[in-house]
């Protein structure tokens, strides 16, 4: 009896201890993180800001309880390198993974794994394009089997095509006493645009068209297509948004929506120019963000991965690139940095270009010059892009219309932002200009420098031909990754797809 007592006495703080442990984890309030992630929308492609035509009432009603930053920019403006680089906290160039379809290799950590360590839930739905060693990090995965189909397959064949339609499935998943992450990524607004995406189609005439796009038929077509997507992306943000009510949770749920990168137009995705690089980015968080605030100060999607760390309660890991911006969730005078940086790589076509961005300049460094800067594949075959080869050979085009046929490109690009918000004079060759031009240099070779940007030692050949859209031989899919090219390399072979002989 009396041993009896004793093992009890002896088990008794273990048990109270265990107890406690077990309470802790029931009553885990940290905030619940929802990141949305469009497809191919340029900033000023949304109602917040200030696109008379397009129709976005949930994300307008999201700005308006939340807080719209009005120079948010991403680390480059291509897909899965913008994803990877988000996910990592990283620029493009530190993942391994900063060309189109490299996956990220399994030794990168990504905030996503360092939440679910902690105690997080973390799921994903919707678009993935990250490599398959970020599955792990998520406890759920709803993706759309999409990537690596056919070149002309119907993308409405999955689901509505949206990328969209698993996501409240999703939320629905969570289990109840644990914060959770989730990665909603739609597929929208992503060619190729299909007729039907919507109940109220736009008109022609509706649609908004930047001064380096001319504006013929079928541009305006198109531009309706990409607006009818936006719109339908939007219908799902705002279930999502009411979902989180229903559960109960809105109140300490940050919820941010960007982009990956801009509108699959000419002179936009896979530049480095704001249609490329600059970024819807609202942030609607209750308990924390006030109300219809705006926030002009530069962040960079480098900035995600630290900051959802800080939420968390965790410290944001010694290898991000990127910098945390809580502080300017209470303060909107509060300075992050003064410049972003921004990377342009292979993306269907070989390219290497970098740019810095502060609020009143943008400085691009071309360093392959002797490339035109086409735009992607899926842009090359679609509408406008036509409409202006059918321009061009008319004679019609201006001289920013002709921008991305153009060969050689200057080597160095400056712009005044406040004066030509959309690039078209470039002022790098201007003396009145000269100091500027000094300044934005010595930022940009800054930044390469501390954070050990390089050229790689060899082009990589084109997937695709620059003239149709349609493949070479060195397209192959899924895309071997960094190290199975460098491998190859090595032993003097350029892969390619025997198929395609
Ligand atoms: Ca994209
Ligand atoms: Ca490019």
């Amino acid at each position: 009896m009396l041993l009896l007592r004793c093992i009890v006495f002896l088990l008794l703080p273990v048990v109270i201890i265990s107890c406690k442990a077990s309470k802790s984890t029931e009553t885990d309030s940290r905030p619940n993180i929802v990141l949305i992630i469009a497809d191919d929308v340029s900033w000023n492609d949304i109602g917040p800001y200030g696109n008379p035509s397009i129709r976005t009432p949930n994300l307008d009603k999201l700005a308006a309880d939340g807080m719209l930053f009005t120079e948010a920019f991403l680390s480059t403006s291509s897909c899965s390198p913008s994803r990877t680089s988000i996910i990592s906290g990283l620029y493009p160039h530190n993942t391994d993974a900063e060309q189109l379809s490299w996956p990220l290799p399994e030794d990168k950590k990504t905030f996503v794994q360092e939440l679910k360590n902690s105690g997080y839930w973390t799921g994903l739905a919707g678009k993935f394009h990250m490599g398959d060693a970020v599955l792990n990090d998520f406890d759920v995965v709803h993706e759309m089997q999409w990537m690596d189909a056919p070149i002309g397959l119907d993308r409405r064949l999955v689901g509505d095509g949206s990328g969209c339609d698993e996501w409240i499935k999703l939320l629905n998943e969570r289990p109840k006493d644990k914060p959770f992450f989730t990665w909603l990524a739609s597929f929208d607004a992503h060619r190729p645009y299909y007729p039907g995406t919507i109940d109220k189609p736009y008109l022609p005439e509706e649609v908004r068209i930047p001064p380096y796009i001319p504006e013929t038929d079928s541009v305006k077509k198109d531009f309706a297509l990409y607006y009818e997507e936006i719109t339908r992306m939007d219908e799902y943000i705002g279930k999502v948004v009411a979902e989180l009510e229903a559960q109960g949770v809105s109140e300490n749920t940050m919820i941010v929506f960007i982009s990956d990168n801009g509108r699959a137009f000419p002179r936009d995705k896979t530049t480095l120019y704001d249609g490329g690089i600059k970024t819807p980015w609202i942030v609607k968080w209750p308990l924390k963000v006030k109300k219809g605030s705006i926030n002009t100060q530069l962040i960079s999607s480098v900035d995600i991965a630290p900051t959802f760390m800080k939420v968390a309660g965790l410290e944001p890991l010694k290898e991000f690139d990127g910098l945390n911006f809580l502080p300017l969730l209470t303060d909107v005078k509060k300075q992050l940095r003064t410049e972003i940086y921004a990377e342009d790589h292979f993306h269907d076509f070989e390219d290497y270009t970098r740019a810095v961005r502060t609020k009143d300049f943008k400085y691009i460094k071309n360093y392959y010059p002797d490339l035109p800067n086409t735009p992607s594949a899926d842009i090359v075959r679609d509408l406008s892009w036509q409409s202006m080869k059918s321009e061009k050979s008319k004679g019609t085009l201006n001289n920013v219309q002709l921008w991305c046929f153009l060969s050689p490109r200057p080597e160095e690009e400056l712009y005044n932002i406040a004066l030509d918000p959309n690039e078209l004079n470039n002022l790098a060759t201007d003396t009145e200009y000269m100091e500027t031009l000094q300044d934005m240099r010595t930022r940009l070779e800054t930044i390469r420098e501390k954070t050990a940007d390089f050229i790689p030692e060899e082009r990589t050949p084109d997937d695709f031909y620059r003239e149709t859209g349609l493949p070479t031989k060195y397209r192959i899919r899924p895309r071997p990754s960094k190290l199975e090219y460098m491998k190859a390399r090595e032993q003097g072979i350029t892969l390619q797809n025997d198929d395609m002989d």
